[in-house]
């Protein structure tokens, strides 16, 4: 090997091993909800450097990129064997996407992928482009990924290279290495992304959280969460879409929602992550926001705290398409201890922590969306009133 093969490599190298092993640090005070951290917690650049560079001098002389990485983001999120585990959506730069795990130990730094991305064994083979999977650990023992298959729309017209199809396809795994391909659900809706599967059996059936829309972007008459049940996974079918979360006028969520994970379980009802989309003048504007619904009865919404949980703030604002925040992945621990596993931007990915009890807490006590000016400054109004019984200059 020439010595600038081997410098560039070397130094290629420990950058790489410099990033995957950098500690995260927690912000200082926070909002009392959550805690943000300071590094995204996966990069394109934390992609293992052999998936991207030949390392053959015969080859690859320059010791160029031969595979161009653009974006690692967007990741379901489970615990395996102790380990934190992210399925990421990780992006090339010929804007396909496919699966690939990390792992970690603490669930907040050090994540490295395993040796190379998730291959299914498929029996489904429509797909041009595949992301955003929700796992879920089923009570039937499987975890399910749930995830978006896109291809070209067929009734595009001429010239249309655009246009396109989302349905969700499902893959099963016992152990996150081998994992099977069933059948793509099917539902009414001609549009289906941001499908996730509930933990356990409902009626004796498996319950899909589900995101009803028009075309493609653009909600129309969808655009809320809906809800439905199917006898099986194997050829699984949600005949009738419940919408259990609507679309309002002026708010977080006006233009579309999708749910976020799997909902948690806690002993006050299942809490929710979600997204909620917005037009302004720059764009989509993509938030997340939270919900909880009932123990028993999944279709009735309990708490609805008003507008944003977490927003795109600082460098989380800027990437691939800004001002976006996206959540399909969270890690209860058996303390109380959540992982809320966030991307920016259609970009990075990043980790807030939190707690059941800060989380139920902020669902239960939040104020609802007033859905007018006049009713947030009245609640605004009863906070002061309440606030003027501490003397908070003379703690
Ligand atoms: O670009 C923002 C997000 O857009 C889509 O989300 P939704 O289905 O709600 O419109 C998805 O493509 C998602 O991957 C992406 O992060």
């Amino acid at each position: 090997m020439t010595s600038n093969f081997t410098n560039r490599l070397t130094q290629l190298r420990q950058n790489h091993q410099a990033l995957i092993h950098k500690k995260n640090q927690a912000e200082t005070l926070g909002n009392g909800v959550f805690t943000r951290y300071n590094y995204p917690v996966i990069t394109a650049a934390h992609v293992p450097l052999n998936w991207r560079f030949d390392f053959d001098e015969k080859s690859n002389p320059f010791l160029m990129e031969r595979i161009l990485v653009n974006a690692a983001f967007n990741a379901g999120a489970i615990k395996h064997n102790d380990k934190y585990i992210l399925v990421v959506r990780v992006e090339g730069a010929d804007r396909k996407s496919f699966f690939a795990v990390a792992e970690s130990t603490n669930g907040i730094d050090g994540f490295q992928f395993w040796e190379s991305p998730i291959v299914f064994n498929s029996n489904e083979g429509a797909d041009v482009n595949i992301y955003d999977m929700r796992l879920t650990q089923h009570e039937d023992g499987y975890i399910y990924g749930l995830f978006c298959t896109e291809k070209k729309d067929p009734n595009a017209p001429a010239g249309d290279m655009s246009a396109a199809v989302a349905q969700c396809g499902i893959v099963r795994t016992k152990d996150l290495k081998n994992w099977d391909r069933l059948a793509d659900l099917k539902t009414p809706s001609p549009q289906q992304r941001n499908v996730v599967l509930h933990p356990e059996f409902v009626d004796g059936q498996y319950a899909f959280y589900t995101r009803p829309q028009d075309s493609f972007i653009e909600a129309g008459k969808g655009g809320g969460i809906g809800f439905g049940l199917s006898k099986t996974m194997e050829n699984a079918e949600v005949a009738k879409e419940h919408v259990l979360y609507s679309k309002e006028y002026h708010t977080v969520y006006e233009g579309k929602m999708g749910q976020g994970p799997g909902p948690i379980k806690t002993e006050k009802g299942w809490l929710h992550l979600a997204h909620g989309v917005r037009n302004t003048a720059a764009g989509l504007r993509y938030v997340l926001y939270m919900f909880m619904t009932d123990l028993k009865d999944l279709m009735k919404v309990t708490h609805k705290p008003g507008g944003y949980f977490i927003a795109p703030e600082g460098e989380e604002r800027v990437g691939d398409v800004s001002n976006v925040v996206f959540s399909n992945g969270w890690i209860a621990d058996d303390n109380g201890d959540i992982f809320i596993y966030y991307a920016s931007s259609d970009t990075r990915m990043h980790v807030a922590t939190s707690t059941i009890n800060q989380l139920v807490d902020y669902c239960m006590n939040t104020p609802e969306d007033g859905l007018s000016s006049a009713n947030s400054v009245n609640e605004i109004n009863k906070l002061i009133k309440k606030n003027k019984n501490f003397d908070i200059k003379n703690l």
